[in-house]
């Protein structure tokens, strides 16, 4: 089996292992990934990342969907791109539960993407976001509120920062910056 190229996982606050991991196509998808990375960050989610594609690697795929569970992941959220078979396929490899991000696509906008990530058969589900950054920063939202379910804590933080994003909208004026 050839060796996964695995960025160094980020413990929680508390030095505990990985419970979010964070999967993508190729290094071509960090731009959109990254923002699920900088939200799990920014509420101290202890998460690993790596590229697992599902065409090129397929092999490498099927022992990261096998060990996941086992490992202690509780949420995964994987992104790709064009024929984005690697949220799917991983769900299917696992039960833990698989957020899809459909990446943007040079010829077809992401809307290839999207339709190969949300049409999955009955049966295995994989829950999917809007395309591109709105989709990474929202399943990894998304994730943060399922985990929230069973931490006070989190779902603390998780209200702190609703409401912020409340006051924002509240304080917003028309026509933005002042300009008519
Ligand atoms: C997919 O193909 C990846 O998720 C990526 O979005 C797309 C293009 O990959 P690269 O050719 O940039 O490696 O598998």
């Amino acid at each position: 089996m050839a060796e996964f190229h695995m960025t160094d996982p980020k413990l929680g606050n508390d030095g505990a292992a990985p419970v979010v991991g964070i999967i993508m196509g190729s290094s071509s998808d960090w731009d959109i990934m990254k923002h699920a990375v900088a939200i799990l960050e920014e509420f101290g989610i202890a998460h690993e990342m790596r590229v697992v594609s599902a065409h090129r690697m397929p092999l490498d795929m099927v022992e990261y969907g096998a060990q996941a569970s086992g490992r202690g992941l509780r949420a995964i959220i994987a992104g790709a791109g064009g024929a984005a078979h690697l949220p799917g396929m991983m769900a299917a490899l696992t039960p833990v539960p698989v957020f899809g991000v459909p990446v943007p696509s040079k010829y077809l906008r992401g809307e290839d993407s999207l339709l190969s990530i949300v049409q999955m058969p009955k049966g295995v589900p994989v829950a999917t976001f809007a395309i591109g950054e709105a989709g990474a920063v929202n399943a990894a939202l998304h994730v943060i509120a399922c985990l929230a379910t069973t931490d006070a804590a989190l779902l603390e933080k998780l209200s702190a920062f609703r409401a912020k994003q409340t006051e924002a909208a509240r304080a917003m004026a028309v026509p933005p910056h002042g300009t008519l």
